[in-house]
């Protein structure tokens, strides 16, 4: 992988991008830029801050994040693929494993309307085919301008048909989750993961008075969180997902992972634009899906 210094001459772009290590041997791209700031770990593709002009932080990112290689960054926007929570087998990662290692940086451009575009891409090795026995591309796509999209372009390049699912596993920064409401999710159905899995309808806005862990189905409208904390509404669109996740881990479940900071669970809500439970995707030989997700932020 190219150092730092090597990439700052590559891709910097004076006044809006810069690259520097945030670790030994661990580069991140800063973007500061006319619509926001925003820092990108190459290490998993890993959007780890976005905060739009005049706003407060959008994204919640533990202090106690752990920027090592082989371990995924606790906050920001990691990105779970080729299967989305525990796999069967308990010796692989939860989560699969292209949030556990380095991406290569391919393209970093000004847009017209001087929105930045930051394009990370990685694919099959001896290391992943140990994992999982399928060739394929990955691409992410990230825009920093108006909102925050990110666009993952998966490509099948084997001869076999493999099933996907996924998740861009956005950790959203908020008051107090206690003054927290989200929208946009009323009347779906939700399989319960704290309860096997068991199926209900959701009723009215989702509120959070312990851990919470769904993941609705035939979720394709844009998700609010209404942050009470906050005067400010989040604004979450998807594209190329029927299966949205909410999570927060609540007192037990927070205070069990190291890197999650002592009573970060206040300040966080998790809403991730997926291809889980019955979303998975089938990618025939060749196959390609796009899984795409936009952030922007309201005052309200
Ligand atoms: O998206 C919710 C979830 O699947 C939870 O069950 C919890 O495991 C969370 O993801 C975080 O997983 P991680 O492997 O990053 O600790």
């Amino acid at each position: 992988m190219k150092t730092a210094r090597e990439l700052q001459s590559e891709f910097g772009i004076d006044g809006t991008v810069s690259i520097s290590e945030i670790a030994p041997g661990y580069p991140a791209i800063q973007v500061n830029n006319r619509y926001a700031t925003a820092n990108i770990a190459l290490h998993g593709a890993h959007v780890m801050a976005y905060q739009p002009r005049g706003q407060e932080e959008v994204l919640w990112l533990s202090r106690d994040a752990i920027y090592r290689p082989g371990k995924a960054i606790r906050g920001g926007i990691p990105i779970c693929w080729p299967w989305f929570g525990p796999h069967q087998n308990a010796s692989l990662p939860a989560h699969g494993f292209v949030r556990n290692c380095f991406w290569r940086l391919d393209e970093i451009r000004e847009l017209e309307d001087h929105s930045t575009r930051v394009i990370l891409s990685t694919g099959d090795s001896e290391q992943s085919l140990s994992l999982w026995p399928f060739a394929f591309t990955l691409r992410l796509t990230i825009i920093i301008g108006p909102s925050l999209d990110l666009s993952l372009r998966m490509h099948n390049s084997s001869e076999l048909a493999c099933t996907i699912t996924s998740a861009l596993h956005a950790y959203f920064a908020i008051g107090d989750i206690a003054r927290t409401e989200l929208h946009g999710f009323e009347g779906l159905g939700y399989l319960d993961q704290l309860d096997a899995n068991s199926r209900h309808i959701q009723v009215g806005a989702i509120r959070f008075v312990g851990e919470l862990d769904r993941i609705y189905e035939g979720a394709i409208a844009t998700a609010i969180i209404r942050d009470g904390g906050r005067a400010r509404d989040i604004e979450i669109s998807k594209s190329g997902s029927r299966s949205s996740v909410v999570w927060n881990p609540w007192i037990a479940k927070s205070g069990s992972m190291d890197d999650f900071e002592s009573g970060g669970y206040r300040h966080m809500v998790c809403i991730e634009a997926s291809n889980a439970g019955e979303d998975a995707i089938l990618l025939p030989p060749d196959g390609r899906h796009t899984l795409g997700m936009s952030i922007a932020v309201n005052n309200r």
